[in-house]
């Protein structure tokens, strides 16, 4: 089973593909780790896969004459010639992969990163609990989350990260101007059902996240 964790720069995927992957393994299962960012500086987990020992970011900067926008954007099209490196990492019970920083590169991208894990693959997509201080802001993430998911075309649940930062407690339903009764009607239309779960790196929801995770492999009738 693959978890491809994404979502906006800094809404802790490294964090979690270290963190919940130890919490995978402290439930006695397998599972490796594949780090794609060629950006990162250091990593607080061990990967099996580091796309850093094929390439840096300075390095593509270097040789194509990029920028660092530019160098990023070809990073994405570089991964895609190590598949066969890749893949050979599949063979546990969880691999957790870790995406690139920006959203940008998963979602404006022609290739698309999640391709390289659609077999038994789960997206899982983070809402950083600091980006949300009201209804508004979480409903903009839940629509970035379907485009997220129709662009993907995969499996994807989404959970809130980071949600010891979260200060108060907003009315999801306090929402005052037409354009966002009106969103937040088309999100009910859309919408799965899904629970909303909020996880935070010191463990907080990982119960939760892994139910959730669980669930998501039954209805797409593989429990493998
Ligand atoms: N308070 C808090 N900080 C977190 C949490 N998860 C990650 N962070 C911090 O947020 C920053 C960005 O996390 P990182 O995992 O690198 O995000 P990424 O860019 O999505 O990979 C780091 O400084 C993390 O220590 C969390 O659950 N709570
Ligand atoms: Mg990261």
């Amino acid at each position: 089973m693959k978890l491809v964790f994404i979502g906006p720069a800094g809404s802790g995927k490294t964090t979690l593909v270290w963190k919940f992957g130890n919490y995978l393994e402290k439930q006695g299962y397998e599972i490796s780790r594949i780090n794609l960012d060629c950006a990162v500086e250091s990593l607080p987990y061990k990967a099996e896969f580091d796309i850093r020992d094929y390439f840096t970011l300075p390095e593509i900067m270097k040789k194509f004459n990029l920028g660092p926008n530019g160098a990023l954007m070809k990073s994405v099209e570089l991964i895609f010639r190590y598949r066969k490196e890749i893949e050979k990492h599949f063979t546990k019970d969880f691999t957790l992969i870790d995406t690139p920083g920006q959203l940008e590169l998963v979602l404006f991208h022609r290739k698309k990163i999640t391709e390289l894990f659609m077999e038994k693959g789960l997206c899982i997509f983070l809402m950083p609990a600091d980006l949300i201080k009201n209804a508004k802001d979480y409903y903009f993430l839940r629509l970035l989350d379907i485009a997220v998911r129709y662009r993907v075309d995969m499996p994807c649940i989404y959970v809130i990260s980071k949600a010891d930062l979260m200060k108060k407690q907003f009315s999801l339903e306090k929402l005052e101007d037409d354009f966002s009764l009106a969103i937040y009607k088309a999100l009910e239309k859309l919408e799965h059902s899904q629970r909303l779960v909020k996880i935070s790196m010191y463990g907080k929801g990982f119960d939760e996240l892994f139910s959730l995770i669980y669930e998501s492999f039954c209805t797409c009738g593989d429990l493998s």
